[in-house]
């Protein structure tokens, strides 16, 4: 979705909104610009609304022309309409800095749920069909990429996060290397992880835009 120089550009507009990162982790460097479902599952509502408002105006005023490709382009491949619904976190940036740490994996092996924090079953949602998307930006020297398990979430519904590494540890892995400037889209219902970083360098960083999308009321509700 991104030529190498917008990638730049975006990846130079994150390191100058560095004020407003939000440390997720007490030790190592990492980092979100943007508020994100699965980390501040808004408890408060009303303190999550005041926050995703102040980060979405932030995020819009220095990269409004970045939503707007990202929108543009999921309507073209998806053949339907996408928003951002005004109340919801908008698709924020992933930020790892260089730590060898991020050689180990780094994140959980899950499903993403974020729809279940902002609508209830009882609304007229499409929970069984959402999706999911990575944006890279910025990657580190010898690549990055995502695992995806052949398991889907049906399989995993209700299980803890050991009970789900048990059962993908028998379930074929695939490794999907990740290109600079490309989207990446699945369905967030296929249990995957965030790959380890190989072999990381000094100067590696790995920042993508993520963010997830639930079909409701003839729309892509595409938020983070
Ligand atoms: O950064 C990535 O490669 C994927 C992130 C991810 O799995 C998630 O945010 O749920």
């Amino acid at each position: 979705m991104l030529t190498k120089e917008e990638c730049l550009k975006v990846r130079s507009t994150v390191h100058e909104l560095k004020e407003f990162w939000i440390p997720r982790h007490h030790t190592l460097p990492f980092y979100t610009l943007g508020l994100a479902s699965p980390y501040d599952v808004p408890k408060d509502k009303q303190s999550y609304y005041k926050q995703a408002k102040h980060y979405n105006s932030i995020l819009r005023e220095h990269l409004g022309w970045l939503y707007e490709r990202l929108t543009d382009t999921l309507k073209k491949f998806l053949q339907a309409p996408t928003s951002y619904p005004d109340n919801l976190a908008l698709p924020g940036f992933h930020i790892f800095l260089a730590d060898k740490a991020f050689e180990q994996p780094m994140g959980t092996v899950h499903c993403d749920k974020s729809y279940m924090f902002h609508w209830d079953s009882s609304e007229k949602v499409d929970f069984n069909n959402p999706i999911s998307f990575t944006q890279t930006v910025s990657l580190p020297k010898y690549g990055a990429g995502i695992y995806m398990w052949d398991l889907q979430y049906d399989e995993v519904k209700g299980l803890e996060h050991q009970e789900i590494e048990q059962l993908a540890s028998r379930r074929k892995k695939s490794f999907h290397p990740y290109k600079r400037g490309g989207l990446i889209l699945h369905s967030g219902h296929i249990v995957h992880q965030i790959a380890p970083i190989k072999n990381l360098q000094p100067e590696d960083e790995r920042i993508t835009l993520q963010g997830h999308g639930v079909f409701y009321q003839n729309a892509w509700q595409l938020h983070w």
